[in-house]
């Protein structure tokens, strides 16, 4: 064996022996992270998210996860579903329902314990089924496709609900979701890092992955929220849910339960913010865009200025010829001017904006500088 893997085994047996002793020893709590639900304006349902307690030192997933193996987590996913589902019980008793998520491996696919102990945890308290998700996270090729499906579709019989974690990020990716029967999936936290610039981007992901979910059926989650306005944004942009620092961090049962008594503000009326007022320049985009289909993307060969005209008057329902463009246009402006209104300070980055649209559409490099430069002329304005 070479020495740095010596090192490593010699590092992490004591580490496993350790954790794996607390897990044993019943060491595991289970703190909760509220999902704020656009449509009720209510956190309807919490992340149940594990723990271990080291005498006065409360351990995360990052400090035990790496040590644990298939034996370990799925004693882990057995203690922790018992604990959050008698949860969900007292929190009930005490007039605050709440559905559950619970993070399950992909290889529980794989593994019958898991739909046994899911049927069983959830039977022995009463818990409707549709009162539990199970958020996957992909480690996949751990065992036959066949073999993941016929056991998805048992969770699926069972009635609870999947979602797919970490959408986004490291193997949670798009081919899955496309063959498998999840009820939801959770945009990662990666996708909406706002550290770099240009947030226009970012947010295009989340409005593009929203609708993706939507046209096939699933609920869409955003994770690693931040910030309000960036909550606000996600709103505008349509997803149904959303968790993140912004709304709460993961906390112990009772904290919950004082923190949901305590009430908790509806994010969205929140002031605006160059995020949201961004966001809904994304939804004018789409809408015109939408007018022009299918071409209006496309950057044109010959004189933009007529193609782009072209293309709005030889649409069927636009019996006006180029005139139509100029409505559309005229209400796409008069769109941007509602959302950036103060004392008419952008009159000029509007105009670019506007005329890059007409010479060049939409899609084109000339329009996403003039977006570019409105932005940040609003963002010098907003500090
Ligand atoms: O990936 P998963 O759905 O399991 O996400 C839950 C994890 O993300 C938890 O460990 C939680 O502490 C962390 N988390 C939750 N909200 C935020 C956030 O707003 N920012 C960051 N950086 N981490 C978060
Ligand atoms: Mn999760």
């Amino acid at each position: 064996m070479p020495s740095h893997l010596n090192d490593l085994m010699q590092d992490t047996q004591p580490g496993l022996h350790r954790v794996a002793k607390l897990l044993q020893a019943g060491s595991l709590q289970m703190h909760y992270q509220p999902i704020f639900d656009f449509k009720t304006g209510n956190v309807t349902q919490v992340e149940a998210l594990a723990r271990l307690i080291e005498g006065t030192r409360v351990l995360p997933p990052s400090d035990f996860l790496p040590y644990f193996g298939r034996e370990e987590l799925f004693e882990l996913f057995a203690r922790g579903l018992e604990l959050a589902v008698s949860q969900r019980d007292v929190w009930l008793h005490n007039g605050i329902p709440l559905r559950l998520s619970v993070n399950m491996p992909s290889f529980a696919f794989c593994d019958d314990r898991y739909y046994a102990v899911t049927r069983d945890t959830l039977s022995r308290h009463r818990c409707p089924p549709r009162a539990l998700t199970l958020e996957v996270l992909e480690h996949w090729d751990v065992c036959a496709e066949i073999t993941i499906s016929n056991n998805l579709r048992k969770f699926k019989e069972l009635g609870v609900l999947l979602a797919e974690d970490d959408l986004g990020a490291g193997h949670s990716g798009l081919q899955r979701l496309r063959e498998l029967p999840f009820d939801s999936f959770k945009i990662d936290r990666s996708i909406i890092c706002m550290a770099d610039s240009d947030h226009a981007n970012a947010l295009h992901f989340v409005h593009q992955l929203t609708r993706l979910g939507h046209l096939l059926g699933k609920t869409v989650v955003v994770e690693g929220v931040e910030s309000s306005d960036l909550i606000e944004a996600i709103r505008i942009l349509g997803a149904d849910a959303v968790q993140g620092y912004a709304i709460a961090r993961p906390m112990p049962a009772e904290q919950l339960t004082a923190w949901i008594r305590g009430g908790y503000t509806n994010p969205a009326s929140r002031p605006q913010t160059i995020l949201t007022k961004l966001a809904r320049l994304l939804i004018l985009e789409e809408r015109l865009s939408l007018m022009s289909e299918p071409h209006a993307g496309k950057p044109s060969a010959g004189g933009g200025a007529q193609s782009f005209a072209a293309i709005f008057s030889s649409r069927t329902q636009c019996q006006k010829g180029p005139s139509c463009l100029e409505d559309h246009l005229a209400s796409f402006r008069a769109g941007i001017n509602a959302i950036f209104s103060e004392n008419h300070a952008y009159v000029r980055e509007i105009d670019v904006l506007v005329s890059a649209i007409s010479r060049h559409g939409l899609m084109s490099n000339h329009y996403r500088q003039a977006r570019k430069d409105l932005t940040a002329a609003a963002m010098l304005i907003e500090h």
